[in-house]
């Protein structure tokens, strides 16, 4: 599928609002694939389709969640989370995208996960940092992602982690571990410098 046809379909799914988002996602996440070498082609359908579930009603993803195994515990925390997986299986059941990269990019854009692959990394940086987003800390997570993305994963995950807490907003489990994934992997890497 090239581009042009993903955003025009894309475009049917979402406000305005989303889709300027997109588009900044997009191109924020094909800048960040030629830097650390990523394949563009996934990474462009990757982007384009990461929040394509966002105005599903919930009752649709809780049952997508429900019927296809993925974790129920994700049922009790807020349906906030339940795009990112909804969206990774609509992508591929109605759209037709069969890839394993892909599904995961889209999947794990919200809370991240340990072990993320390069494409699941560049979306998940992507949609925190592209140029629309204003919020407070973005612009160190921007200079952050240019020289080294885990280190930008770790601010970016440390940031929301925080801003949850001060909504006093449960906090979904992956998102304490991709933290701490990263946070400690830095901490070994610095010890064996
Ligand atoms: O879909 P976007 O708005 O582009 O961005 P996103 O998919 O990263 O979703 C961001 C929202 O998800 C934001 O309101 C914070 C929320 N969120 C992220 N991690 C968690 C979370 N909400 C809860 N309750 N728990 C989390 O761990
Ligand atoms: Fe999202
Ligand atoms: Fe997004």
């Amino acid at each position: 599928m090239d581009r042009n046809e993903a955003l025009q379909i894309l475009k049917k799914h979402l406000p305005e609002k989303r889709y300027i988002h997109t588009l900044g996602v997009l191109e924020t996440a094909l800048d960040l694939a030629r830097v650390y070498g990523c394949d563009e082609k996934k990474t462009e359908l990757a982007a384009i389709f990461h929040d394509y579930a966002k105005y599903r009603p919930e009752e649709e993803m809780r049952n997508i969640i429900i019927q296809e195994h993925f974790p129920e515990d994700l049922l009790h925390y807020h349906s906030e989370l339940w795009h990112a997986p909804a969206g990774a299986y609509l992508v591929k059941k109605e759209l037709g995208i069969d890839d394993k990269d892909i599904f995961q990019a889209i999947y794990y854009h919200t809370t991240g996960r340990p072990g993320m692959t390069l494409i699941e990394k560049i979306i998940f940086i992507a949609d925190y940092i592209e140029p629309g987003r204003q919020f407070p800390g973005v612009d160190e997570v921007r200079a952050l992602a240019k020289k080294n993305l885990d280190d930008a994963i770790l601010q970016a995950s440390r940031n929301t982690i925080a801003f949850l807490m001060k909504k006093n907003a449960p906090i979904y489990p992956d998102t304490f571990h991709t933290y701490n994934h990263f946070l400690m992997k830095k901490e070994e890497s610095s010890i064996h410098e």
